[in-house]
């Protein structure tokens, strides 16, 4: 599964981060010398916790992650199986999956495809973490999928931002509404949507210019595009997707809660994946914001954005075969 090794390959420095210190060993009562014993990973408990840390998983979530494992060990699993568990139960074990249908979500449905839920997505985040590129990419995936997807060159801030996404919207043969340089992103906003209903498109993908949490103004902005978007098609946005990059590791908890605050987000995309040992952020994302994460980047290809599957995820992290 090309896929899978990709994504295996973009968590490298996140495991090395985690699991820098195991070492294999032989299984438990395995006595076939000198043939070589089946792999396991033995690890002290608390390397492994400081380890979490340092991958920001954050230190509540890594004290427990270890507290299961070892329950899990005791029962007689091996290392790495403890700990694949250990971790998937934080990503969409039976509270994850409370909580979020609390909230409205359900992990329940497996998609191969992950559909929206309406006909816009806006796509919302700070400065220079991926939304122009991952926009692109995901424009690519579901038009693959038999989707007529529109774009929204909506960050209009720098003449640069909105040329970019018109340039993929040229080499992927998707209608790009874009404006002048300087122009109101909420104008824009509209008219585009406007466009969609117009040419019976099954999806705009709104792109927006960077911007930080902290700046009120900018916010305000942000929710103004998102009321524009209502008047001109009832209901819409109904996606609002923040893009953080994992290299912002616990800050982006922070963004995450701001930007949630402002527009309601129904969605995380993590991107960036590749480039850190901090791919434990993926964890709290999960467990405290309670917002489902729908795609994760691992890389500056195309098919470097892939679909959210927590057990892959977990698989690809601990380096363990993929799933049947
Ligand atoms: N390594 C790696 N790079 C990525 C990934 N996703 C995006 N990038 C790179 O991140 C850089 C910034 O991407 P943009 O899409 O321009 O970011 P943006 O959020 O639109 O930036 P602004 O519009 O300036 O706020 C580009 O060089 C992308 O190729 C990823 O998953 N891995
Ligand atoms: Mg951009």
């Amino acid at each position: 599964m090309a896929w899978f090794d990709r994504l295996r390959a973009g968590l490298s420095k996140t495991r090395s981060a985690i699991l820098g210190e195991a070492e294999a060993v032989a299984a438990p009562g395995d006595t076939r010398a000198p043939a070589p014993p089946p792999r396991d990973w033995a690890m002290d408990w608390e390397d492994l916790e400081f380890a979490l840390i340092g991958a920001d998983v954050g230190a509540t979530i890594a004290a427990e992650v270890v507290r299961e494992a070892r329950a899990e060990r005791e029962r007689g699993a091996t290392f790495r199986d403890a700990l694949e568990r250990a971790l998937l139960d934080q990503l969409e074990g039976d509270r994850m999956r409370q909580k979020l249908r609390r909230v409205g979500f359900d992990l329940d449905v497996t998609r191969s495809v992950v559909e929206p839920a309406g006909k816009v997505l806006m796509v919302v985040g700070v400065n220079g973490v991926g939304k122009t590129t991952t926009i692109a990419k995901l424009g690519r995936y579901w038009q693959e999928h038999g989707k007529r997807v529109m774009f929204c060159a909506g960050d209009t801030f720098r003449a640069a931002g909105s040329e970019q996404l018109a340039v993929w919207g040229e080499r992927l043969g998707i209608p790009t509404v874009t404006g002048e340089g300087g122009s109101d992103t909420a104008a824009l906003a509209f008219d585009a949507a406007q466009r969609r209903i117009a040419r019976g498109a099954d999806l705009l993908i709104v792109d927006t210019a960077g911007r930080l949490h902290t700046k009120h103004n900018l916010m305000e902005e942000l929710k103004k595009v998102k009321r524009v978007i209502a008047k001109a098609d009832p209901g819409e946005p109904r996606e609002v997707w923040l893009v953080l990059d994992a290299v912002t590791g616990q800050n982006g908890l922070e963004q995450a809660k701001r930007f949630h605050d402002a527009v309601g987000l129904t969605g995380v995309v993590v991107t960036k994946l590749d480039g850190t040992g901090k791919g434990g952020i993926l964890l709290p994302i999960a467990r405290e914001l309670q917002l489902p994460i729908r795609f994760v980047g691992v890389g500056e290809r195309a098919d470097d954005l892939q679909p959210y599957d927590a057990a892959a995820f977990v698989r690809a992290l601990l380096d363990a075969p993929a799933a049947a």
